[in-house]
């Protein structure tokens, strides 16, 4: 089972291993939330279209600006997606390795992303961009800041699948502490306002096959990347551009 290869979507929506435990609200941060369990009801649905959008869009390992292949294989729906090459990260509207439009984000997606957002009290989280990053076992994705995306006000709303994950949750700071926090298949979490710039990371991912996905975890991670928002702001109020 690699990372290109999901298993047919009308495989059951959860495994056993999936169901300990109800639905339930953990408190990471003031304003982070992990919504245990909340994707579970829609794993069906996601799934089939998460296959069509990596047919058009395969994951790739990508080459950071300091000139290390990610660990990590990529890829992105929606209007932006987030790249990174030996010049740089960026948001780009273009697939660098088709040269065409990323695809576009199912509607089931965005659904999925705003309902976790207002469950986590975001209300109009409006996502952009869905980063589709795939962990094989040894994956890992080092402590880091998302600092890309052009307003930092949104929410970010990330999704796991597959495999668990324990999710390194920091401080503002790259020396503050880390806690370490499960992420298991169908967990969504909400980060957002003062939480919105604290590091975090994965650690590396222990072997194990997940009834649906196999040896891998496929995180979804929702953002409001570009200017759309800031146009809105612009439009009703003439308002300022925080992050010029
Ligand atoms: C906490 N991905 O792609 S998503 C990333 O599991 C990334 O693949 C991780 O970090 C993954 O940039 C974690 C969760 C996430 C995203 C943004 C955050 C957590 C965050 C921003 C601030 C604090
Ligand atoms: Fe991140």
């Amino acid at each position: 089972m690699h990372c290109d290869d999901l298993r047919p979507a009308s495989l059951g929506l959860f495994s056993e291993e999936d169901l300990q435990q109800p639905a339930h609200i953990q408190v990471l941060g003031p304003q982070s939330r992990v919504l245990r369990g909340f994707a579970l009801p829609w794993v069906e649905h996601l799934l089939p279209q998460l296959e069509r959008v990596l047919e058009q869009a395969p994951f790739r390992h990508m080459v950071t600006p300091g000139g290390f292949s990610m660990s990590v294989g990529l890829s992105s729906c929606g209007q932006l997606g987030w790249t990174t090459d030996p010049s740089g990260y960026r948001y780009s509207p273009v697939d660098p390795q088709s040269s065409r439009p990323w695809p576009a984000m199912p509607k089931v997606f965005r659904q999925l992303a705003q309902a976790a957002a207002d469950a986590a009290g975001f209300t109009g989280f409006s996502p952009d961009s869905c980063l589709i990053n795939c962990y094989r076992p040894g994956s890992k994705m080092s402590l880091h800041q998302d600092k890309n995306e052009r307003d930092y006000r949104a929410p970010i709303v990330s999704l796991s699948l597959g495999l668990p994950a324990i999710f390194l949750f920091g401080g503002q700071q790259r020396s503050d502490k880390s806690q370490r926090v499960p992420l298991l298949h169908g967990d969504v979490v909400v980060w957002g306002g003062v939480d919105r710039l604290r590091f975090h990371g994965v650690m590396p991912i222990k072997e194990g096959t997940h009834a649906l996905l196999g040896q891998q975890r496929i995180n979804l991670t929702f953002r409001q990347a570009g200017a759309g928002q800031e146009f809105e702001r612009k439009t009703r109020s003439a308002g300022q551009r925080p992050n010029d």
